[in-house]
């Protein structure tokens, strides 16, 4: 344990900090836990069967089981981290879920390491849930984790790495003191988890959140500490919301007011905004909503009340959920990942011998008008592009179809920008349509409009009895015109016994402009969708039974009465990512 010795650290708190470091050092040797637990459980697996048209090809996951959150994300000298819930045992979720551990050096191409947390203690002996790294001044990442202990309850504990010189970091030590945190008084044993990253407040005290609930109170419970092994929960919650039931894996961090670059989770001043997320058990969403912290009372004020339904704010309108943020001090942005779930059923995982994937990451920033944060698949990304083909300049009247050949459709990132015509005769908007997955629902692909339905279709049939349609309508309302994004899946396969939700949202763009552009990483069975450079993204699972690999085919669409023009379209092949199997998931 070099890195408590080399410690320098003078002020109280923190000599105090480093005493409870020696305390840590007595903790178990969580690496040797996990190897033998490992060893174990994967004797008992059955290998993901060969013919697997659904497996994406550059979308992280391990090779085989079940994964659901992103855990902990970080770059750390040189290396990003990616931890995530794993069930070791097969591919639906475990009552032994463990903190799986994968590093990169570029966000695309994955090393799968040995596993970093696993049950061992009684305060952890039923799970390691979700949770968070904090990286603590002198380059000291800690990660604070739920533990679900022996008698069923979640408590929050503290890990860190056994050798802060390996750049791998793959040995993790679990605090010998855990667990940090128990439910608090009036909170029930199994409603209080997933501690957030910890923020440093001008006073110098570290806060950090952890999600519950109280009643059907839905709220982020702040705890305060000097010495990131005490901690002590403040009377009030940063934020709560009647009627909003669980709150899972919360996040809060600041965003720049001006410009795309992002700041690390303590950065407070007036530069900044700050975004609470939380992912409401009740309807699997990740909402948020924009405000002020006001570190000294440790309270959020959001811009706008939240609710918790079709009128808030969320990241992605379709599979998107669990998510989290970090700050990449190599590019000086806020990266996001979340965890996309199946869509089809219990039996077709245990045939696939896997469930779950995470979505690309994505670089998350304040818009212009301050009101909604954007995102953008990470730059990386692109280096996966391959072969391109581009149309230019193509009017598509109503009713026109138009194939982008010469492409491997199962496997590709398609941009395209929409030139509009004058919209005056555009169909009236009712107010009374509040819900845009409702209005997409009505309103599908195959029902015409005036401008829209036009987009694109994807993971489709030559014949299109298959299709995945993600498509734009305009209305014009009262003062402006209202732009929805949909994404149909009523046609997406012939294979019964899948969820084929239709999803949708508004697109909050003024399409007077004449533009509307739309962007989809298609990767076998998911498909993430980006309108209007990022202001609104739908994430899909899909699952043709005869769109598939090379059976795929892309095509641009317009089922409106009026024309638009193709102004630009690219989409390129996109390239296997490198996710390399280390000996934990070989043995
Ligand atoms: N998943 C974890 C929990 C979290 C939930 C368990 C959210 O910690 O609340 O795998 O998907």
């Amino acid at each position: 344990m070099a890195f408590l010795v080399s410690n320098t650290m003078t002020s109280p708190a923190l000599m105090v900090l480093l005493c409870c470091f020696l305390l840590i050092a007595n903790g178990a040797h969580q690496s040797e836990a996990c190897y033998g637990t490992n060893q174990k459980l994967q004797s008992l697996q059955v290998s993901a069967p060969a013919n697997q048209p659904y497996l994406t090809s550059y979308h992280f996951r391990p090779p085989q089981n079940w994964i659901n959150d992103p855990n902990g994300p970080m770059h750390y000298k040189g290396v990003y981290h990616l931890f995530y819930q794993y069930n070791p045992l097969g591919p639906l979720f475990g009552d032994k879920m463990i903190w799986a551990h994968s590093v990169s050096y570029d966000l695309i191409n994955w090393i799968h390491l040995s596993h970093a947390l696993c049950p061992s203690g009684p305060y952890d002996i039923n799970s390691c849930w979700s949770g968070s790294v904090t990286i603590l001044p002198g380059d000291k990442p800690f990660i604070l984790y739920t533990g679900i202990d022996a008698s069923g309850q979640q408590v929050q504990n503290l890990a860190m790495p056994e050798n802060l010189s390996d750049p791998l970091l793959k040995d993790w030590v679990k605090f010998s003191g855990n667990p940090v945190m128990t439910p608090p008084n009036g909170v029930k044993d199994d409603m209080f988890r997933d501690p957030t990253t910890a923020w440093q407040a001008p006073d110098g005290r570290w806060r950090v959140v952890v999600g519950g609930q109280i009643d059907n109170e839905g709220m982020a419970f702040v705890y305060w500490s000097w010495d990131f092994i005490h901690w002590t929960k403040l009377d009030h919650p940063l934020y709560s919301v009647q009627e909003t039931g669980m709150w899972e894996c919360p996040d809060f961090f600041p965003v720049s007011i001006n410009g795309t670059i992002g700041v690390d989770t303590s950065v407070l001043n007036p530069g900044v905004k700050h975004v609470l997320k939380t992912s409401l058990f009740s309807d699997k969403h990740d909402y948020y909503v924009l405000g002020t912290y006001d570190p000294q009372m440790d309270i959020f004020s959001p811009d706008t009340d939240f609710h918790g339904n079709s009128n808030d704010l969320r990241y992605d309108y379709g599979k998107f959920y669990a998510s989290k943020t970090f700050f990449d001090s190599a590019k000086n942005r806020r990266v996001l990942w979340a965890w996309a779930n199946e869509s089809d059923s219990t039996q077709d995982d245990i045939d696939k011998g896997w469930s779950g994937v995470q979505t690309v990451p994505r670089a998350i920033w304040l818009d212009k008008s301050g009101k909604q944060l954007v995102q953008w698949p990470v730059e990386e990304i692109e280096t996966l592009r391959g072969k391109q083909v581009s149309i230019h300049d193509k009017e598509l009247g109503s009713g026109s179809i138009v194939e982008v050949s010469g492409i491997t459709a199962s496997q590709v990132d398609v941009e395209i920008d929409f030139e509009l015509p004058e919209l005056e005769e555009a169909e009236l908007f009712d107010p009374a349509w509040v819900d845009p997955q409702q209005l997409c629902n009505d309103k599908n692909a195959s029902i015409q409009g005036r401008f829209g339905p036009f987009g694109l279709l994807i993971l489709a049939t030559e014949d299109l009895t298959e299709k995945t349609a993600i498509f734009f309508r305009i209305f014009k309302g009262q003062n402006k015109y209202v732009v929805l994004m949909c994404s149909d899946h009523s046609r997406s396969s012939l294979k019964e016994d899948l969820d084929k939700t239709t999803y949708g949202a508004f697109v909050d763009i003024d399409p007077h402009h004449g533009k509307v552009s739309l962007r989809s990483l298609v990767d076998h069975s998911i498909v993430e969708s980006f309108a209007a450079r990022g202001k609104t993204c739908i994430t899909t699972r899909v699952y043709p039974k005869v769109a598939v690999e090379n059976e795929a085919h892309l095509f641009a669409f317009n089922n409106g009465t009026q024309s638009v023009v193709i102004s630009s379209l690219n989409a390129w092949n996109m390239n296997q990512a490198r996710l390399s199997e280390e000996e934990s998931f070989k043995l």
